[in-house]
């Protein structure tokens, strides 16, 4: 029987850390401030830009949302984006994702100063992260190592199996594993062998976005199971990409959703709104 790692717990211990920096901040006469856009009205979407304004208010930071219509044009979101980029009292710019069809997601994601980018998906960030040497962290995949480090299990040498190649979690998951000294294999729709290559996995991280897809015949015993699937089942339910029953039996470690990796992709990102702070108010420099 696995050990249920607590994202909830590590992710507040975490933000009760950037708390303790941001008081140290104020005294300054420094506010963090993270500003977050929502266009349209998905409710996961809304989901989270309230977890995120919920984080800041926990950690002492500023937020400021700007909810836009579903209809708003790509125009209209640059030209946001751009005076976002330009106000001295933002520190962070968050742009909530997915947009709707009439925005090229790419062409926003770009327009984003990288110094305020607290998502790291601007290319300059995209690049720094690849390098190893970067001053924002991806979001998810940073909260993914810091769940790793909580169980004692050192990466380095060991074998690690991402599942699922996204630019958001996959990319840059197997290039913070690659750091830390894994011997990191990226699996994705495309991949023979699935099974055969989860059950070596030391390490295995599953980011594919179908509910239950492991099984606990696909993992080693005794490996460390993070689970990054988000998936709402038909009776409304939270469903991650590991089926969490059969895995619990053959794992050591395995995050449970909710209450895994979510909590701890927030609390990255508070991590990165405190970094952005810092950088513009010169209290650290850029890489
Ligand atoms: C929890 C996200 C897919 C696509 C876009 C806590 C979050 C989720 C779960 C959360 C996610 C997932 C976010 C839990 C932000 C993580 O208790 O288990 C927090 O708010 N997340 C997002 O902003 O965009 C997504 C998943």
């Amino acid at each position: 029987m696995a050990v249920i790692i607590d994202g909830k717990q590590i992710s507040a211990s975490v933000k009760d850390e950037v708390r303790k920096e941001v008081e140290q901040l104020n005294q300054q006469g420094i506010c963090p401030c993270l500003a977050v856009v929502i266009v349209g009205d998905d409710p996961a979407s809304r989901v989270y830009v309230n977890n995120k304004k919920k984080a800041c208010a926990y950690t002492g930071m500023e937020s400021r949302e700007y909810a836009l219509s579903g209809e708003t044009s790509e125009e209209e979101l640059l030209k946001l984006v751009e005076e976002l980029n330009r106000d001295n009292s933002v520190n962070g710019i968050l742009v909530q994702l997915p947009l709707p069809k009439q925005i090229d997601e790419t062409k926003i994601l770009h327009a984003i100063s990288p110094a305020k980018d607290v998502d790291a998906f601007h290319p300059v960030n995209v690049g720094k992260i690849m390098v190893g040497d970067y001053d924002f962290l991806p979001c998810t995949p940073a909260g993914c190592m810091e769940l790793i480090r909580s169980t004692g299990v050192s990466v380095e040498g060991k074998s690690c199996v991402v599942v699922g190649r996204s630019n958001i979690v996959g990319k840059p998951m197997a290039m913070l594993l690659l750091h830390a000294n894994g011997t990191v294999t990226i699996c994705h729709s495309k991949t023979r062998n699935l099974a055969e290559i989860c059950r070596q996995a030391d390490i295995l991280i599953a980011a594919v976005g179908k509910a239950k897809m492991i099984t606990g015949d696909m993992i080693k015993e005794g490996a460390v199971v993070i689970d990054v699937g988000m998936n709402r089942l038909p009776n409304g339910k939270l469903c991650g990409d590991v089926d969490f029953e059969s895995a619990k039996e053959k794992a050591g470690f395995i995050t449970p959703v909710p209450g895994g990796v979510g909590p701890m992709t927030i609390a990255t990102l508070m991590k990165n709104t405190l970094t952005a702070a810092k950088v513009q108010h010169g209290l650290k420099e850029l890489k």
